[in-house]
């Protein structure tokens, strides 16, 4: 299975971004659909269903967030990629800690380290040749989330969706 932790929205907001998106924020590239929009917080890639169990095990040690919102107010663009993306400004240290925190967990069963740092974001557009303009109506989203979430990517024949498999709401 194809997993990786992240953060998911309320219903209310992905429709609330795309909805921004729709108006301001356009780019060349692919749109992802409204209801694959997460903030990944780590990529852990393939793990076969046995270490499952030992990874939510080892979740299941950290102290995670309950209930949170950001303020996604800026956007950003990655060339290679070609990513089109949107995020909080503010530094989230919190959210650093939680990564960091998630990707040992990961690395327990397998995972490689991430050795990009970490920049919160939502994927916008991928897939983009050139830099989109600047959107003509700065963003002001927010991002409220209950815990985090355990998703595979599963590709099918419409595209990616990703599947909670696992969530801890903090509680
Ligand atoms: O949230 P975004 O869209 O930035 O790009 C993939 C997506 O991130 C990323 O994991 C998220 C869910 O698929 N991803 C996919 N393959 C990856 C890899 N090999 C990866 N991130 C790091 N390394």
């Amino acid at each position: 299975m194809r997993l990786f932790f992240g953060l998911d929205p309320l219903a209310e907001d992905k429709r609330a971004i795309d909805a921004w998106r729709a108006r301001v924020a356009t780019a060349d590239g692919r749109p992802v659909p409204p209801a694959n929009f997460h903030l990944t917080l780590a990529f852990l890639g393939e793990i076969d269903e046995r270490r499952l169990e030992a990874l939510c095990d080892a979740v299941d040690g950290l102290s995670l967030p309950g209930a949170g919102e950001l303020c996604l107010d800026r956007v950003g663009y990655w060339p290679k990629p070609g990513i089109f993306w949107l995020g909080p400004g503010v530094p989230q240290p919190a959210l650093e800690t939680l990564v960091a925190d998630l990707g040992r967990a990961g690395q327990r069963v397998g995972a490689r380290r991430e050795r990009r740092r970490f920049v919160p974001h939502i994927t916008l557009y991928r897939g983009c040749r050139v830099p989109p303009p600047a959107p003509a109506e700065a963003p002001a989203l927010p991002f409220r989330y209950r815990g985090v979430t355990l998703f595979e990517s599963r590709r099918g024949r419409d595209g990616v969706r990703y599947e909670p498999v696992a969530a801890w709401d903090g509680g």
